[in-house]
């Protein structure tokens, strides 16, 4: 194949394939929600927030899933180029089909992500093409694609790769080579292991060194992002997530995970990206879907939030202690002390006296904290917390400090 411009390695060059418009709009978290799809307003923050992270490679459904969709991935690729001068390759997820490419290009796409599953499931439930077929069609696709559009971006996935017997997937991508940029190796349904990712990797890696190799990885047993790690140890180049991991199903890594755990190993990575703007990108999708940053995404404000009266009174003395990572970087730039039935009498005291500005001793804190204690069953939906330890307070007269008014009060969450 003379056509295509072979793929550069570039060893240090981890790049994010963004697929919150294509796999995150399949989140069942949009129904959830009631949402259902972006709008094409909010479609563009978001893409902001994506270009301003330093996210390059963004990934859009096939124009042809309906017209709302073709609207907004023309507008989405017009925009895009207004927000930088970086090269941005907006790519099209697309089935092996001429008109659904013809489109894809039409619209503005610079990239096709073409898929096909060959597993003995996709063979016999799905595309229903036996592999001889498949290998015909796809190798045509790609070969014409080529032909026609020597510098297009061209990656090829067999969907559900864990699933496909490795001789079948090489029958494949023997055939597709000459004519792809990159080959994905998703793991549709989420069964892989970390060892099982390294192995394909390396495999594919050995076996086809002109190719960019991408990964694709779901979340249903909650491995994802460990995948991610083995797939990077391994040698791959593109990382596909989303804003939050949203995906079809548990969804697939967040795109703020990632570059958190990229980074550990390549800190290189902190030049590539803003990372500042992860936290701020993950609060933008909660103000967009009307929901908290989920609990589990590490740039994340419960990933500095401590309840349990041992780890708030070790973090009042020393942060370290229960925060390994600094997220300062990830634009996580506050921590919060929750007061709540497992508080201990260090932030009672802290409470009453730093927030409250109550003059209170320590003795008095411990006081009130065994007090607290036996009547924690009172807290909830109507009675928070802080109402039980003034009332509290309030009981034994502890009075206010005669502090001047000018001087400010010290924040749980401020404290830095
Ligand atoms: C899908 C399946 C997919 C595709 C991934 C890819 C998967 O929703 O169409 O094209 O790399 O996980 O296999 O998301």
């Amino acid at each position: 194949m003379e056509n295509r411009e072979p793929y550069q390695a570039q060893p240090s060059r981890i790049e994010i394939v963004d697929t919150t418009f294509r796999d995150g709009q399949q989140s069942p978290l949009l129904f959830d929600t009631e949402k259902y799809r972006f709008s094409l307003e909010e479609k563009k923050l978001l893409l902001a927030g994506l270009i301003e992270l330093g996210v390059t490679h963004i990934e859009f459904f096939s124009p042809v899933v309906g017209k709302a969709e073709e609207h907004d991935v023309r507008e989405l690729i017009a925009y895009a180029k207004t927000l930088t001068s970086k090269q941005l390759l907006l790519l099209a997820h697309c089935r092996c089909n001429f008109a659904d490419i013809q489109k894809a290009l039409e619209v503005g796409c610079n990239g096709l992500n073409l898929y096909l599953g060959i597993s003995p499931l996709a063979q016999e439930f799905n595309a229903q093409k036996s592999l001889e077929e498949s290998v015909a069609l796809v190798s045509e696709v790609a070969r014409r694609t080529r032909e026609t559009h020597p510098g297009l971006y061209i990656r090829f996935s067999a969907e559900d790769a864990f699933r496909t017997h490795r001789e079948d997937m090489f029958c494949l991508y023997d055939a597709v080579y000459p004519y792809v940029n990159t080959f994905g190796m998703p793991d549709t349904v989420g069964l892989a292991e970390p060892e099982d990712v390294e192995a394909v990797v390396s495999t594919l890696r050995q076996r086809y060194p002109e190719v960019g190799l991408e990964c694709h990885f779901h979340n249903d047993r909650g491995l994802a992002l460990a995948n991610v790690n083995a797939a990077v140890r391994a040698g791959v180049n593109y990382v596909d997530a989303s804003i939050w991991g949203l995906a079809e199903r548990s969804g697939i890594p967040s795109v703020t995970g990632v570059l958190f755990n990229l980074s550990k190993r390549h800190p290189e990575i902190a030049a590539q990206y803003n990372l500042s703007q992860c936290y701020p990108l993950n609060v933008l999708m909660a103000s967009i879907l009307g929901t908290l940053v989920p609990y589990t995404e590490p740039i994340s404000l419960t990933n500095r939030t401590h309840t349990a009266g041992v780890h708030q009174k070790a973090v009042l003395g020393e942060k370290r202690v229960y925060e390994a990572h600094g997220l300062h970087d990830f634009g996580v730039d506050k921590n919060q002390l929750l007061l709540g039935p497992l508080s201990g009498w260090n932030l009672i005291y802290y409470y009453l006296k730093e927030v409250e500005n109550l003059a209170i001793s320590k003795e008095q804190a411990k006081m009130l904290a065994q007090e607290f204690k036996a009547r924690t069953h009172e807290i909830g939906r109507s009675k928070k917390p802080e109402e039980l330890l003034l009332e509290l307070a309030s009981a034994h007269h502890i009075p206010r400090s005669q502090l001047p008014e000018e001087v400010p009060t010290a924040r749980l969450e401020n404290l830095d």
